[in-house]
């Protein structure tokens, strides 16, 4: 037997030592922004997140509903694949025709995107104006806008109120998209001197912008922020049986990419899988295959075409896989050493083959570790399982909120492909739980929260995007005693009292 080195570790068992911070280092300056799937040097990824978060593969986690709340912030679903082809079809179809109240592609721009990146997404979209939201949502506050003008360019900044919107002569006026008119907009900016004039919907969304007609070219123009065309990425689970059913299918309604679901992704199935997309719907495809936990696996996927490869087996929330079967790696272990095995391949190759830590991560601060690690993105279950948006029943029990949660190996979902190891098509026996999760409201709430700590890290550790925390980031194992440290120690927490007043 081989043996390695070291012993495995967690998430929980690292933290991660500050670097020095400029003063560019601040949280609206960080980009999250990340690639889905490989590419090669000098290239840029076909598919990009703004943000490094993608949910599980999971019945209770991840239908049409999530993928659009999460395509929203900037991350992507991908939709659970225990289910008919027709029924995943489906979902795949409901988020890519979703009508969304988006403010256009160019609206999921933060203000920590740099001007740069703004004016390449303006040339590539042929929009003359961008606007720039407070947390790159549709929904967000509009706080600035990108404009060019006599071949000049200039990020005008704006109030953070729509109410308040400044235009460059600082007038105070915005007009009810609802019930202006082209020419009734074009009337008022002449009235008022404006070179443009926003337009809200009832909730005081900004719909449309209108602009003066020599504003840039002498012509009319309205760009109408909600951009009807726009729509959502979203991924979809595949396995190693039905694919040559399946994956046309989900093609056909409009998957953005897929993804094969195993728990164990080094295997002569994933291979024949992969071949046969990319042989049959070509190279443009693009797949995730997993999951692995040490180099060689990484390797084997990598050489046998996946796009991303996901790593982690037996830390997810749910999963009794350690425990039934022996098998797996400390989750952090094995992000570490397939990044240094993704590192490697780059060198040697030029491709660059992003990879996932997919499971168990339980703090928020776990995700920024994943991501120092050398992860290029998550994927998450428990995380997005306890949100109004997934798919699962909220109950309450003693007076308090939980959500159901169960894993894909579990009796519930049966998810046999998941397992398969060619033979029998069951579930031989579970490696997975039927459990709640305590309740935690809105994903844009929770998802807001989690990645301004993750911004905060970073800019602690002197990084502005993701690429640089890698590079940057200092890492220490810590020891037992210093976790209890971590925590909050040696006072009586005032909640411990409240019962007995
Ligand atoms: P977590 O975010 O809940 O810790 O873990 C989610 C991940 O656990 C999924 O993305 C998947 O890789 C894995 N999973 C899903 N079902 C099972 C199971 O039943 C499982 N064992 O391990």
């Amino acid at each position: 037997a081989y043996y390695f080195k070291e012993a495995s570790h967690t998430f929980g068992e690292y933290l991660l030592v500050p670097g020095y911070s400029s003063d560019k280092c601040i949280p609206a300056n960080v980009s999250l922004r990340t690639p889905l799937v490989k590419f090669a040097k000098g290239e840029e990824p076909k598919i990009s997140l703004n943000i490094p978060m993608t949910s599980a593969i999971m019945q209770a986690v991840s239908n049409d509903t999530m993928a659009i709340a999460l395509a929203k912030e900037g991350g992507i679903s991908f939709i659970y694949g225990s289910q008919t082809i027709e029924e995943q079809a489906a979902m795949v179809s409901r988020v890519k025709n979703y009508k969304s109240g988006f403010v256009s592609s160019d609206s999921n721009i933060m203000p920590s995107t740099t001007l740069g990146e703004v004016l390449a997404l303006k040339q590539k979209t042929g929009h003359s104006t961008m606007a720039v939201t407070e947390d790159g949502t549709p929904t967000g506050k509009l706080v600035g806008i990108v404009t060019s003008r006599d071949y000049r360019i200039s990020r005008m900044t704006l109030d953070t109120k729509v109410e308040t919107f400044m235009t460059p002569f600082s007038k105070l006026i915005y007009a009810d998209a609802e019930t202006t008119t082209l020419s009734m907009a074009n009337d008022l900016i002449w009235q008022h001197k404006l070179n443009m004039l926003p337009l809200v919907d009832k909730n005081q969304r900004l719909r449309y912008m209108v602009f003066r007609k020599d504003y840039t070219d002498n012509k009319e123009h309205s760009l109408e922020l909600t951009d009807k065309n726009k729509r959502y990425l979203v991924g979809a689970g595949i396995n190693t049986r039905d694919y040559a059913e399946r994956v046309p299918a989900l093609l056909k309604a409009g998957a953005d990419v897929l993804c094969i679901d195993s728990s164990e992704g080094f295997s002569e199935w994933q291979r024949i899988t992969l071949k046969y997309i990319h042989e049959n719907f070509g190279e443009d495809v693009k797949v995730g295959a997993g999951n692995v936990v040490d180099k060689e696996g990484f390797r084997f996927l990598a050489e046998a075409g996946a796009d991303f490869i996901k790593v982690g087996i037996g830390g997810g929330s749910i999963c009794i896989t350690r425990e039934t079967k022996g098998i797996g790696r400390g989750q952090a272990t094995a992000v570490i050493d397939v990044a240094e095995a993704r590192d490697e391949y780059y060198k040697e190759t030029g491709i660059y083959i992003p990879i996932c830590s997919d499971g168990g991560i339980v703090h928020d601060y776990h995700m920024t570790l994943a991501l120092a690690m050398g992860a290029d993105f998550l994927m998450l279950g428990r995380y997005f399982s306890r949100f109004d948006e997934s798919p699962t029943n909220k109950v309450r029990i003693n007076g308090t909120y939980l959500k159901e949660y169960w894993g894909e190996g579990s009796n519930r979902a049966r998810n046999w492909q998941r397992y398969d190891l060619g033979g029998d098509k069951k579930l031989s026996f579970e490696e997975g739980v039927d459990s709640y999760v305590p309740y935690a409201g809105p994903l844009h709430d929770n998802v807001m929260l989690s990645l301004s700590k993750m911004r905060s890290t970073m800019c602690n550790c002197g990084s502005l995007n993701l690429a640089e925390f890698r590079d940057k980031a200092k890492l220490t194992l810590v020891s037992a005693t210093s976790i209890v440290e971590g925590g909050s120690h040696d006072v009586i927490l005032k909640d411990k009292f409240r019962g007995n007043d």
